[in-house]
């Protein structure tokens, strides 16, 4: 874990700057065990009474390796709690999915819900269920009504994710190779003044049009794009289609940017959409580059692996993204405050958690965000050719 280290702190230092499976079951407990640290998901059955006391992570659904990596960090840290931990997503990535699984585990008397959810509205009255029963709900990664979460734990500051992801399409699209630590901005300003080209034109390939995540991070490329620099050059409006974070549905909105070929870049702010335009930017051998949130071990065939090789010679020459398991080792520690009384997740309140593999015991105190409160984990990472073989072998 030498490496995590280092890339850590490259990782802080290029963005900390301004700112501070369908219902497949992979290990089900077995009757009469005591190990309910499962990783089932789908149907939360009344009859599976085992789940008393017992702290739900749910995703916004199955077979999405970022939900899969965010649980391995909350169950790592809670275990070592001596906790008992369940993973539970729907099949389908909707709102109505969760809400009904949501109910089924309420009932079941689960003891906190930590949660990534798939829209803003529709979950009151479960969430309601859920504090009367006093159940904490903590959200991560896609947040939960403020109105009923204890907090959220943010992933990283969304307008600098706005931001960085803009700059790196818009350099890609220019041919220019990851700039290095703190410099994308500057990179831009510098080689937009000497660009008369045609306007360069976007295209955003997302999750679902209502998932809360995606559509801050997409409304921070919008704050970025009206940023002077870009006017004339790169065009205001996002060319946005919606995959709903699944890979067929994710393929054939990657397939529909091909054929219109109107875009020079995508952004594909969700793991499951840039995984698929990857593979379908490359079978097509389309000149449509690529950017976005990716997982370097899905990533792999689609970006340059050592500092040697041409990073355009690739469909996506370089993404970004932060620590997964980390980000769910963290949203287990506010759920295990909040559990324990600790932490209301009130503006200023703090919990403590513990080291965690290569990270030391930290302090995340609760800010104000929105209409709620939320602690940020951490910030994002740039995987380029320098390191994407050091990060593959971490996510
Ligand atoms: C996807 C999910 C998740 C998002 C990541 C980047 O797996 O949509 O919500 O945060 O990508």
């Amino acid at each position: 874990m030498k490496n995590l280290k280092r890339l850590t702190a490259l990782g802080m230092s290029v963005f900390m700057v301004g700112s501070l499976i369908g219902c497949s079951t992979t290990s089900v407990p077995t009757e009469g065990s005591t190990d309910t640290q499962s990783k089932e998901s789908g149907n939360a059955s009344s009859s599976d009474a085992s789940l008393e006391g017992t702290h739900v992570f749910m995703f916004k659904s199955t077979g999405n390796s970022f939900g899969d990596l965010m649980y391995e960090g909350f169950e790592e840290y809670l275990t070592a709690k001596g906790e008992k931990t369940v993973y539970k997503s729907p099949a389908e990535t909707t709102v109505a999915a969760q809400v009904q699984m949501l109910d089924e585990l309420i009932t079941q008397k689960v003891a906190s819900i930590t949660i990534s959810t798939n829209g803003d509205a529709g979950y009151d009255e479960v969430f309601k269920k859920a504090q009367e029963a006093g159940i904490p709900i903590v959200s991560v990664d896609s947040e939960a009504t403020p109105d009923y979460r204890i907090c959220h734990v943010n992933q990283a500051e969304v307008a600098d994710i706005g931001s960085y992801l803009v700059q790196a399409a818009v350099l890609i699209t220019l041919g220019v190779d990851y700039p290095g630590d703190g410099k994308m901005e500057e990179t831009v300003k510098e080689k937009l003044e000497g660009y008369s080209g045609d306007e360069i034109k976007l295209g955003v390939l997302s999750a679902s049009i209502d998932t809360p995540v995606q559509n801050s991070w997409i409304a921070a490329m919008e704050d970025e794009l009206s940023k002077d620099f870009y006017a004339g050059k790169v065009s205001k409006d996002l060319d946005k289609k919606y995959g709903n974070d699944d890979l067929t549905e994710s393929t054939t909105q990657a397939q529909a940017f091909i054929a219109e070929n109107s875009v020079d870049c995508i952004i594909s702010p969700t793991t499951v959409g840039i995984a698929a335009a990857g593979q379908a930017l490359k079978s097509a051998n389309s000149e449509i580059k690529l950017t976005g949130l990716g997982i370097p071990s899905e990533m792999q065939s689609f970006m340059p692996k050592t500092a040697d090789e041409d990073a355009f010679d690739y469909v996506c020459p370089y993404m970004m993204l932060w620590d997964v398991i980390h980000l769910g080792a963290v949203s287990g520690a506010a759920t295990y405050a909040a559990v324990e009384g600790t932490f209301d997740g009130s503006v200023g309140a703090s919990f403590e958690m513990d080291a965690f593999r290569d990270y030391e015991a930290t302090t995340y105190e609760a800010y104000q965000s929105g209409e709620g409160t939320a602690v940020l984990a951490g910030s994002p990472f740039v995987f380029s050719k320098d390191n994407m073989a050091e990060w593959i072998e971490q996510l």
